[in-house]
């Protein structure tokens, strides 16, 4: 608890009612923000490494939504109970969540087990931002959505703590290897490419737990009368309709940097921004090779 008093930007959002009083290092990018009407992101795991927090920069530069859920897991406070990580672009994100708030973005944080010492605030409202321990979201269809984070499975999903338990050391090693393995690869030039996403798949273990979870949020959803369910924790973005219930998990920013969006007619997608950052340089690249070949 001790950390999180510490954290800069908890202190800010303390104090500021309207301002948001530091500067970001990265500098917020100009330009035209593809619009929708509602975000949802999760699992960014704020003061862990394993945070693609460039890449969550990146996307809140781009794109822009009325409102947009934090579907729990934003700041990993287990994780900085054992030691302090918290370099200056994961302050840059807190100051975009803000700076959003501010102008206007309705901004529902909805907190998960990683983050859940923010739970006790729950109904209180931070520089515009509601904490809310789940949330009811009508679509522009007019289907209601449960929105929570999902960890309230987790007993259900006893048998499988193994996956559900995220902080265990097989994956916090997974993790780190991730993180060099991607800095070699940016280093070669070579685009992002998820280590653990990729193990995960292989491990039918893991395939049957993915599974099962869907089952048991779809059903529980289900029996609360709602149309669909949008959830994160299991770092495993995907739509799908079980049981006449639709399932949304808006996936993580630590291996697979998905978010969830609904358009303007109500549509739902899946967002995956390693891929869009993937195809903009590479097309990047071919303008410049084009030039090049024109002035030749
Ligand atoms: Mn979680």
């Amino acid at each position: 608890m001790n950390a999180i008093v510490r954290l800069p930007a908890v202190a800010a959002l303390a104090e500021l009612s309207d301002a948001v009083p530091f500067d970001p290092s990265i500098p917020e990018r100009e330009g035209q923000r593809r619009r929708y009407r509602t975000v949802w992101i999760s699992d960014v795991h704020l003061g862990t490494r394993g945070c693609n927090a460039g890449m969550l920069i990146d996307f809140l530069d781009s794109v822009d939504s009325e409102t947009m859920y934090l579907v729990g897991d934003i700041i990993d406070g287990w994780r900085m109970k054992k030691r302090w990580y918290w370099p200056a672009q994961h302050n840059d994100i807190v100051w975009r969540v803000l700076k959003r708030a501010k102008r206007g973005t309705r901004i529902v944080y909805i907190p998960g087990n990683h983050d859940e010492m923010f739970r006790q605030f729950t109904g209180m409202s931070f520089g515009g931002v509601e904490i809310r321990r789940k949330a009811i979201h009508e679509t522009a269809d007019g289907r209601k959505l449960l929105v929570l984070h999902g960890d309230e499975f987790d007993t259900i999903m006893l048998a499988h703590r193994w996956l559900a338990h995220i902080g265990d050391f097989a994956y916090e090693t997974l993790m780190r290897l991730n993180v060099v393995v991607n800095a070699v690869r940016s280093r070669l030039g070579l685009p992002y490419w998820s280590l653990s996403k990729h193990a995960k798949h292989k491990v039918k273990n893991a395939v049957e737990f993915i599974s099962r979870f869907e089952e048991v949020v779809a059903h529980e959803a289900g029996t609360r009368g709602v149309d669909g369910v949008v959830c994160g924790h299991i770092h495993t973005a995907e739509i799908r309709e079980i049981g006449g219930v639709a399932y949304y998990n808006d996936g993580d920013w630590v291996e697979g940097c998905t978010a969830l969006v609904e358009h303007f007619d109500g549509r739902m997608e899946v967002l995956h921004w390693a891929d869009e950052v993937r195809t903009r340089a590479e097309e990047a690249r071919s303008q410049t090779d084009g030039r090049r070949r024109l002035a030749a």
